[in-house]
């Protein structure tokens, strides 16, 4: 017990200073078959292809089945211990990445302008929230070979600030000077492994060049409420720049 609360001060500090922390072995191997299994069965419903027509995201899925309820709870549990934040799911998704499937270029999350329903532009996530951590969980090891998460320190700033290191196009991508300063670490993980990294914490991953798919879980957690979660999807669904990558992510 002492041990463990060492172990999550350490955490705090590390969080506190480069904005994330990889916690090992939060969940066991048996427990994340099942989550992989759960997902297999759900996901046909809200899924997204990539160009190839091979399946590359799903969403809206924490409250699926009673193993998914629980993984959240847990995460949730683990904020609270390490970050002292109570904080609330606020977007969810499963990424696939499939043998030979895309990375992501270097971005920020959810700094971007966007068109609501209305013509009214939009300050990104930041219409519901001003702090989200990203809970990145491991299905799959992932590792350079499959085109794991790359992470940089945090830039502290407000979203007129971020948003100046972006392209501005609509998207949450770095512009490449910006990205060219930055230095990047290669976060390798077992299955059961989390990270945990604010929004602010410019990120990205490359293609995947092994012959099998990564899976991965990533979940952001906010400081506002369930009722968020609710608007981000339904504006997500109604936005009119269903071209551009607003609301992406
Ligand atoms: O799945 C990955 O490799 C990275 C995902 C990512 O950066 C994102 O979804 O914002």
């Amino acid at each position: 017990m002492h041990q463990k609360n060492n172990e999550y001060s350490k955490k705090n500090k590390m969080f506190k200073k480069i904005g994330y922390c990889k916690i090992n072995q939060v969940f066991n191997k048996d427990f994340i078959n099942k989550i992989k299994k759960d997902i297999n069965k759900i996901k046909k419903k809200g899924s997204y292809k990539d160009k190839f027509n091979k399946l590359r995201r799903i969403e809206k899925i924490y409250n699926k089945t009673n193993n998914l309820k629980k993984l959240n709870n847990t995460i949730k549990k683990l904020i609270f211990k390490i970050l002292k934040k109570n904080l609330e799911i606020f977007k969810d998704k499963c990424n696939l990445k499939p043998s030979g499937g895309a990375g992501f270029k270097a971005h920020y999350d959810g700094t971007f302008h966007f068109l609501d329903k209305n013509y009214k532009k939009k300050k990104g996530w930041y219409e519901y929230a001003n702090y989200f951590v990203n809970a990145l969980v491991a299905i799959d090891s992932c590792n350079a070979k499959n085109g794991t998460i790359e992470i940089a320190k945090i830039q502290d700033k407000n979203f007129k600030k971020l948003l100046l290191d972006t392209n501005q196009d609509g998207s949450p991508e770095l512009s490449k000077s910006f990205e060219k300063k930055l230095k990047f670490e290669k976060i390798n993980l077992r299955p059961g492994d989390v990270v945990f990294f604010s929004n602010k914490c410019p990120h990205r991953s490359k293609k995947n060049n092994s012959n099998k798919s990564r899976m991965i879980l990533y979940y952001t957690y906010s400081n506002s409420n369930i009722n968020s979660y609710k608007r981000y999807f339904k504006d997500k669904d109604e936005s009119l720049n269903k071209n551009s990558k607003s609301l992406s992510g």
